[in-house]
């Protein structure tokens, strides 16, 4: 898969995307990552990008034809443009599933108050992390690069790791231990230390319904 993020900050996403599994997902070749700047497609000598809202108010809007441009430069038969905002539908599990199968992602980050609506029109779809404003689109443009490039098959060093966690089965995850057995006098589920795989996987079962159950019980409603 290629993401092209359409950011006026691109030196934000290489120390994100360029560490641990996502870096290595690129170095491996299964996830190409591509930065386009509006500033490089402004029209005048200042490189200016955004102007002030009809009608009057605080802030600044990114023009729309920097942003047409700059979208137009990456965009290509088959690519999915995906705008970051606070008032798109909540990008969750299932998107995340949904994107991951697209050949080429086109994430446009906002600034400021926002963008000319009339480029909002040339995205396919909106889509909000949470609700809350940021300062701009591009750290949710990495959460969502971050949670689409795990799904991509090869990413994670498990065939099946991506597919028995949280959300996934419509629960969350159960609960994790690791050495030593016994850590300040805690210890580690039995049925854990057993080596009976059965067992074991019913002790998952369980213990993810009950934190499922305690934390989210929203989710229980939902899935049967
Ligand atoms: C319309 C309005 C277009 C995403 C605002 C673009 C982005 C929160 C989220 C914008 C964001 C979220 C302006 C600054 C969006 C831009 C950006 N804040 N909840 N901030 O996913």
């Amino acid at each position: 898969m290629r993401i092209d993020v359409v950011t006026l900050f691109p030196e934000m996403f290489e120390p994100v995307l360029g560490a641990s599994i996502t870096g290595r997902a690129r170095t491996r070749g299964l996830l190409e990552l591509g930065t386009v700047n509006p500033r490089d497609f402004a029209a005048d000598r200042h490189r200016t990008v955004d102007d002030r809202p009809f009608g009057g108010g605080a802030g600044m809007v990114l023009m729309a034809e920097p942003l047409h441009r700059a979208i137009k430069s990456v965009r290509r038969p088959g690519s999915r443009v995906v705008c970051l905002t606070p008032r798109g539908p909540r990008f969750d599990a299932a998107a995340a599933r949904r994107l991951a199968r697209e050949e080429h992602l086109v994430l446009v980050c906002g600034r400021y108050e926002g963008l000319d609506e009339r480029v909002l029109r040339l995205c396919d779809e909106e889509v909000s992390i949470g609700d809350f404003v940021l300062t701009g689109g591009e750290l949710p443009a990495m959460m969502v690069a971050d949670a689409v490039a795990r799904l991509i098959p090869g990413v994670l060093k498990k065939a099946d790791a991506a597919a028995c966690e949280s959300f996934e089965g419509g629960l969350l995850e159960h609960p994790h231990y690791t050495r030593p057995r016994v850590w300040r006098g805690r210890k580690v589920p039995e049925a854990l230390l057993s080596g009976d795989h059965e067992r074991i996987a019913e002790w998952r079962r369980c213990a993810a319904r009950r934190v499922t159950r305690r934390r989210r019980p929203d989710l229980l409603k939902t899935s049967t």
